[in-house]
């Protein structure tokens, strides 16, 4: 990037990164070209926002089309997942995302105030995993698509409000509303079942008077169904664990990689997913490597030094790998 991008350029970039919507994309990009600073070092930059600007444009009328008969949303993938927050009108998902991302959801003490998705990314540690807050289920958000982006995430965080007396009825009348829309919600650890969403109930607003109550009772029925994670997101309470979850919830690996001769790059991960082997490592370092190659040096803290590994061998987060081709 070069320098000198104003901060009013910046945070229209931001704006662009969490739109969820090709008309939300197509406005960032526009500020962007507006306040991009006009100078020789960013020609390369301008004609690329105008390019980006020409094919949202189109993409923007055609949905104007499709989008009176019947509104659909749909969220780009980024980062390593994308993880959607699901419950109860009210019951603390945008304030989760503001809490746990750097975007900025509106936040408001009464229900249906969020109408449309809207993504950020949270972080656990080298991490970037997609956050998606989304419009209520409830009887009266029937859309098609909400479920659809359900159904189609790499995981659900089940948001119980432990500040709504009723939280057991809510409860229950999300989890019969997601079944009667074919969302089939498992615990994490329960392995990859095709069709099947992994999901945990986050316990928001633990920070409340008689939270603590309500968290026993809540666990007392619903233990048994979904892992639970008491959290504040006001008070900043278990909102590391939570992004470890997260994390969790999407069965990878990290894998860092190492020249060799040279020290391992521990950047930026290589993300994959667990069960990977070396070869599927190779594989996303260069397209090349996985036919070329020979073997592999395998670190892995406190465990393991440079050991001489085959194509087959698997891998396991946080390992380090030195590629000979
Ligand atoms: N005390 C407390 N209030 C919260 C917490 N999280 C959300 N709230 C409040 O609950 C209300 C609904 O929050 P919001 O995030 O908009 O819920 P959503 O409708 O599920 O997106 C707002 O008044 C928030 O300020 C929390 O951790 N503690
Ligand atoms: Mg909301």
């Amino acid at each position: 990037m070069p320098a000198n991008l104003t901060p009013e350029y910046l945070a229209a970039d931001r704006k662009f990164k969490e739109a969820t919507t090709p008309e939300a994309k197509l406005a960032a990009l526009e500020e962007m070209l507006a306040t991009i600073p006009k100078h020789k070092g960013t020609e390369k930059m301008q004609a690329d926002l105008k390019r980006r600007i020409a094919k949202f444009r189109t993409e923007a009328q055609r949905r104007k089309g499709a989008a009176r008969a019947r509104p659909f949303y749909h969220v780009e993938r980024e980062g390593a997942g994308q993880i959607v927050l699901v419950g109860a009108p009210n019951a603390g998902k945008s304030s989760l995302l503001a809490a746990l991302t750097n975007a900025q959801p509106e936040i408001a003490p009464y229900p249906f105030v969020t109408r449309v998705p809207q993504a950020g990314m949270a972080a656990f540690e080298d991490v970037q995993i997609q956050l998606v807050d989304l419009p209520p289920v409830s009887p009266e958000s029937a859309e098609g698509w909400l479920y659809a982006i359900i159904r189609g995430a790499d995981g659900a965080l089940v948001v119980a409000d432990l500040a709504d007396g009723d939280v057991l009825a809510s409860t229950e009348q999300v989890l019969e509303l997601l079944e009667g829309a074919n969302v089939r919600l498992v615990p994490p650890d329960a392995g990859r079942a095709p069709g099947a969403v992994p999901a945990v109930f986050v316990a928001a607003k633990l920070d409340t008077p008689g939270a603590a109550e309500a968290l026993a009772v809540f666990r007392e029925v619903y233990g048994g169904r979904l892992p639970v994670l008491p959290v504040s997101a006001e008070q900043d309470v278990n909102l590391a664990e939570l992004r470890r979850t997260m994390y969790e919830m999407l069965r990878l690996v990290r894998v860092y990689s190492k020249k060799p001769g040279k020290k391992p790059d521990l950047e930026v991960p290589y993300i994959l997913r667990r069960g990977a082997t070396v070869l599927d490592a190779a594989a996303v370092v260069h397209k090349d490597f996985a036919e070329r190659l020979r073997y592999a040096r395998l670190w892995r803290k406190g465990e393991i030094e440079g050991l001489m590994v085959g194509r087959d061998h698997p891998l396991q987060d946080g390992d380090v790998l030195e590629l000979h081709v």
